[in-house]
């Protein structure tokens, strides 16, 4: 449950008690009850514009740039070459604008449960949505779990950029979701998911850890800096069903590494580098 006080939105959630991260916001450009989740976009005062799904921040224009080119640049450039590349979630169409930078992409599969964010986007975030004006892009209005069934076999990449595992998204973080996606994958694929928070969230980020152990040959779990998620980063859990993950397999173009802010194959190797902590806890599973 979010609230609005003064002109500051609070972002309360069960998945971090009491604690909660606060933005000032200037107006209210769009809020409505989509069939599966309460969709709003604020312009804030510091921030740009901010989407918030049943009360969760999703993005700030100010930062977002740093979750986007992770979550999809680590798994690009792990693969030698990904031509055939899925996407689930994502409605906001960031994660499609920085796969549009890999010329050796055939085609990218879109499959979002909920059209409406998409739509909300294309009003309001030219900027993300700019994503799905890539010819190679087919939007598939689905539900991920179902899609990745009927599609066996396909993919050299599937990024999923979901919400948090409470409503809509929570399937996602599951078992099940993870053997479909595996066999949804070619041989050397590889997949990278939204991974959540390992100062706040230990035992979904354990569970996701254990559950890609399982599944894949090679896993690993990276993490970006994001100041508008609470405790300022969030972790891409990653299987691969043979190439390396922590070493980019291609070289960035001089003019790709300019076009970014965040990414870089230096990046890319530290982000793996984890807090004692954490060392300590994947030892443990
Ligand atoms: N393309 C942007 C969509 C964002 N998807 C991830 C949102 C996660 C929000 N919650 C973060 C909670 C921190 N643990």
């Amino acid at each position: 449950m979010n609230e609005i006080m003064n002109g500051w939105f609070s972002e309360i959630c069960p998945m971090w008690p009491g604690m909660a991260l606060s933005v000032e916001i200037v107006e209210t450009l769009y809020s409505k009850r989509s069939e599966f989740q309460q969709i709003d976009l604020y312009m804030t005062k510091s921030h740009g514009k901010m989407l918030v799904l049943d009360g969760i921040i999703q993005l700030t224009e100010r930062d977002e740039f740093a979750y986007q080119e992770m979550l999809t640049h680590v798994p690009m450039f792990a693969h030698p070459n990904p031509e055939r590349v899925l996407v689930i979630g994502g409605g906001d169409g960031g994660v499609l604008r920085e796969l549009g930078r890999h010329d050796c992409i055939k085609n990218i599969d879109f499959c979002d449960i909920d059209p409406e964010v998409m739509n909300v986007a294309k009003q309001f975030l030219p900027s993300m949505a700019c994503g799905f004006d890539d010819p190679r892009v087919t939007v598939n209005i689905a539900d991920g779990s179902k899609f990745i069934k009927e599609h066996k076999n396909t993919y050299d990449v599937i990024i999923v950029d979901s919400s948090d595992p409470i409503g809509p998204g929570e399937a996602l973080f599951e078992k099940p979701f993870y053997e479909g996606l595996k066999a949804a994958l070619k041989k050397g694929g590889i997949v990278a998911t939204q991974g959540e928070s390992f100062f706040i969230h230990r035992e979904c980020v354990k569970n996701l850890i254990t559950i890609t152990r399982e599944l894949f040959p090679i896993q690993a779990y990276s993490y970006m800096l994001v100041p508008s998620y609470p405790g300022g980063h969030l972790g891409i859990c990653l299987g691969s069903k043979g190439p390396e993950l922590s070493t980019p397999a291609r070289i960035i173009t001089n003019e790709m590494q300019e076009a970014l802010e965040y990414y870089t194959p230096e990046i890319h190797a530290a982000s793996f580098v984890l807090p004692h902590f954490m060392t300590k806890l994947t030892r443990e599973l």
